[in-house]
């Protein structure tokens, strides 16, 4: 789905009530993305309710291959916990909440999904009443199948404390020991934080993420939006070809800063946007960019942002990318030289405005921390040459 407010999954009794038990939003790319949704057991007749809401702009949503299957839902490919825990399990010294926000008033004050009170998330509390130093509290996933290949798990936290305890994240296969992904104990500010592993396992197996207590008076971390793609993981997270997704570049659903998403998409799948007609990457149909929702040109210059991953502090960054513009015929390449301020870490936005014609798209973003641009050179030379040769439309 792309670009919509809402897809919701409800069960409807025959009273007419309604319960919510699966929910999804914003633009997720051209692509198709499997949805597992646990349906409690019950006592009396029910149906289920596909619906779609719109946020008033574009965007198309599609529906293919409904299954059930008797039995708990393996591991879903995307968690948003809005609704449901997705069979996620609690175990060890202290409990993982599920919350908001507005439910509790502890934790992130907003989730990483929605970006609202309201939206929810996993919480482990870990200070030292609930979580002495050096216990740990695990939040288990459902049992996934072995896989043929290289996946790559994605996942947002966010810690709050001076000493938040330390976040590991392992691969627990059904016979052996446990394999570490990642691991983190630095504390982070008030954000949420981009975090990946690659998961390579024949046999069955469960993702775990555990919280080690350091003793803080009041701490607690956080998790949301656990993803899968089926690819391994970017190597590093200083260039985006968007060949693999996004790579911790991010759209924004805050509604007081932008209207749009940059959407996911490529010359060959696209059905419905205009496009450039290739991506920069590979030169080819296949390639993937972003693009700027452009078919209702009654929506003229609303925006989307997309928004980096938070930067370590540094003294400066060098910052390009690639425009496909509605004035230019060939990809430019822009480059921005950023003084990052040294005291907080911080983000990156590209904005985008929709135009009268045209299309806007994006590629290839790469940031480079500790300045000296060294490919600058070749990026106004193969910059200028296309603008000089090419004829404006
Ligand atoms: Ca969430
Ligand atoms: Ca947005
Ligand atoms: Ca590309």
């Amino acid at each position: 789905w792309r670009s919509w407010a809402a897809a919701n999954v409800n069960l409807l009794f025959a009273d007419s009530s309604e319960e919510l038990l699966w929910t999804r939003n914003s633009a997720h790319g051209n692509v198709w993305h499997e949805g597992h949704c646990s349906v409690p057991p019950q006592l009396t007749t029910f149906q289920l309710v596909f619906e779609a809401t719109r946020s008033g702009f574009d965007g198309q949503l599609a529906l293919d291959d409904v299954a059930f299957v008797a039995g708990p839902c393996s591991l879903p490919t995307m968690c948003s916990f809005e609704s449901q825990t997705c069979g996620y399990t609690s175990s060890g010294r202290a409990r993982w909440i599920h919350q908001s926000w507005a439910s509790t008033k502890t934790g992130p004050k907003t989730d990483h999904t929605l970006e609202t009170e309201n939206g929810f998330y996993m919480l482990a509390h870990s200070s030292s009443d609930v979580l002495p130093e050096g216990s740990v509290t695990t939040l288990t996933s459902p049992v996934r199948r072995g896989l043929s290949h290289t996946e790559c798990v994605h996942f947002w936290y966010h810690t709050g404390g001076e000493k938040p305890g330390t976040l590991k994240v392992y691969i627990k296969p059904t016979d052996g020991n446990r394999i570490q992904l990642f691991s983190s104990s630095i504390r982070q500010g008030h954000a949420w934080r981009h975090g990946q592993g690659n998961v390579n396992w024949h046999g069955d197996w469960q993702l775990e993420f555990e919280v080690k207590g350091e003793g803080d008076l009041f701490s607690f971390i956080a998790i949301d939006d656990i993803t899968y793609s089926t690819h391994s993981c970017p190597t590093t997270d200083s260039v985006c070809d968007f060949e693999k997704g996004l790579c911790g570049w991010s759209n924004t659903q805050n509604p007081s800063v932008d209207w749009l998403d940059w959407d996911l998409t490529s010359v060959q799948a696209e059905m419905f946007y205009s496009t450039p007609p290739y991506d920069h990457t590979l030169y080819t149909e296949e390639g993937h960019f972003l693009v700027l929702p452009n078919s209702q040109r009654d929506t003229a210059t609303q925006n989307a942002w997309l928004l980096s991953p938070h930067l370590a502090p540094t003294k400066g960054t060098c910052l390009s990318f690639w425009v496909y513009q509605p004035t230019m015929c060939m990809y430019i390449c822009i480059y921005i030289i950023k003084w990052l301020v040294l005291v907080v870490s911080d983000q990156i936005v590209l904005e985008g405005f929709k135009g009268e014609k045209g299309v806007l798209a994006l590629d290839d973003i790469r940031y480079t921390v500790g300045v000296n641009c060294s490919f600058t050179f070749l990026c106004i030379l193969v910059t200028i040459i296309p603008m000089i040769l090419c004829e404006h439309e």
